[in-house]
Parts: structure tokens; sequence; C-alpha cells
């Protein structure tokens, strides 16, 4: 069932983390290689990771992969607003919009989107204000750089504490903008502008972004991380990345963003099923 971000579904320490499926609509997606591009694929696609567990489906129409291009407003219109109208339309699931443009923002939640997963933790003029009007849930992510140059040369003095201020400075102008806290979720942007050391580091602390008693998010799913421990392609790194996913879920994380939802619920059941004991 959709989920309701306004009654502790997050905090009570007991309930199983959420899963947030990634649902890729950009040609030039790394890990679904654009696939799922037109709208009847991409809602087979959600169909099944919701069949599969997931509580919430990432919609995304611009690809942020190390080195990746903007795209025009337009393009990313064009490419979400089609496959959010048909999943509200037909699925019993919360959906996300991975956007960082408030114009999509807009037009996304009109077409049935009821969250703002923003990678720039809403930079961008004007996207503070349209989050606080429309009343939607905002998951404020962490990155250091721009996606075109981010991972070539991360510099922290201490990524962990540096990675809180940050989002503890954003979580600030959202609460002064009018934006409730409950509808406040926060990210420590693993892989955006982050070394293996950094991405550790933010992995083995999760629990110091728990404790700010904000719900956290991660997405660690086949990402470059998991590929330098393992030597593993991006689609044989799903069991590394459900790994993570439980390392996250015993620190208190309480929504896993991840492209591999079968076996990411079965495992955050057995997750649930010990910390209940
Ligand atoms: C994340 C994300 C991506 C993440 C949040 C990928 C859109 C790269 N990663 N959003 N988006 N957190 N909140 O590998 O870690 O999926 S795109």
């Amino acid at each position: 069932m959709a989920c309701d971000f306004s009654s502790g579904d997050f905090d009570d320490g007991f309930s199983a983390p959420q899963i947030m499926g990634v649902l890729n609509v950009t040609p030039d997606s790394f890990s679904d290689g654009g696939h799922f591009l037109a709208p009847t694929l991409a809602l087979a696609r959600a169909r099944e990771m919701v069949a599969e567990g997931a509580a919430i489906i990432d919609v995304g129409g611009e690809s942020s992969r190390p080195g990746a291009k903007p795209v025009p407003v337009e393009d990313e219109l064009e490419r979400v607003v089609p496959v959010i109208q048909a999943i509200a339309a037909e699925l019993p699931v919360s959906i996300s919009i991975d956007t960082s443009k408030p114009t999509v923002m807009r037009a996304a939640v009109a077409a049935g989107a009821t969250i703002v997963n923003d990678i720039q933790a809403l930079a961008a003029e004007g996207a503070v204000e349209t989050v606080s009007e429309l009343g939607v849930v905002v998951c404020l992510m962490h990155m250091q750089g721009a996606p075109e140059s981010m991972q070539q040369a991360p510099h922290y003095e201490d990524v962990v504490t540096e990675v809180s201020a940050f989002l503890e400075q954003r979580v600030a102008v959202c609460l002064q903008a009018g934006i409730p806290r409950q509808n406040i979720l926060i990210d420590p942007g693993f892989g955006f502008g982050k070394s293996l050391d950094h991405n550790l580091a933010l992995l083995a602390n999760l629990n110091r972004f728990v404790a700010t008693g904000l719900p956290v998010l991660v997405g660690i799913s086949r990402k470059s991380m998991l590929g330098s421990l393992t030597g593993r392609a991006a689609e044989e790194r799903a069991a590394a990345g459900i790994a993570a996913a439980i390392l996250a879920a015993e620190q208190g994380v309480r929504i896993i963003r991840t492209h591999d939802v079968a076996p990411t619920a079965d495992a955050l059941k057995i997750q649930t099923a010990v910390r209940r004991t």
C-alpha cells in the first residue's frame, strides 16, 4: 500500500524498512540501459517491483551517473509524466520523482507523485518554495560537486561530520520555508562526490544520521563502491548491495533505494524478524 509519511511509519524501530524501487526512464541509464523507456515497459517494471515488495517507485528522467550531461526540461517532462500517470492510475504505491527542477516537480506531483527525491537537496532556484507549496515529502541528498565532475577529486576532512552538517543546514532551510519536519527525509548520497573510503565511512556511521530523528534513505545498489570491493559489473552487484542494505537497516535506516527489489525484500524480512525478537 502507499505509505503514510505522517503516521510515524519510519521511527518505531520495529517496522520493516521500506523499499524504493528504481525506475529509470532515461535512454542512457547506466544500469538499465534504457530498457524501460516506453511508458508501457516502465509500467510493467513498476508492476513487477510492487509485486516484489516496493512501497515507493522512484521515477527518474535525468541520469545522474558520474559524467552525465544535464537534460532539457521538456525532455525530462516527456519521459516522466506519462509514466507517473500510468503508475498512479494502476498501482497501490507511492511515487517519487527524481528531479532537481521545480517545473518537473510540479508536473510530477500533478501526475500523481507524492515525494520529491532531489539529489541536489533543493538547491535550484525556487525548489524549496515549490516543495513547500506542493506539500509533498522531500528527500534531501548530499552531493559534493556536480555529476559531470564529482568523482574527479572528492575531498573531506571528516566526511560524516561534513555531510551531516550540510544536511542539517538544508533541513533548516526547508523548515524555514514552511516544509513540515515530518515531510523531510535525509540521505548521505552514496557515490555522489565520494571516494570508496568516504562511502565506507558513511556506511559505517549511518547511525549518526539516524540519530537526527529524521528518516534516513540510502541508495547503494549497483554503485561503483560495490564494484570496487567485489570486482563485479553493475548487474552482478545485487548480493553486495543487499549486504550494504542490511548494514544500513541495522543502523535504523528507514528506506532502501534499490534496483534489486525482490532479493532486498527477502533480506529485510530476516533483518526485521530478528530485530523484533
Ligand atoms: C541516489 C538517488 C541516484 C541515492 C537518492 C544510482 C537518483 C544513481 N542515487 N537518490 N538517485 N539517493 N535519494 O546509482 O543514493 O541509482 S542515481
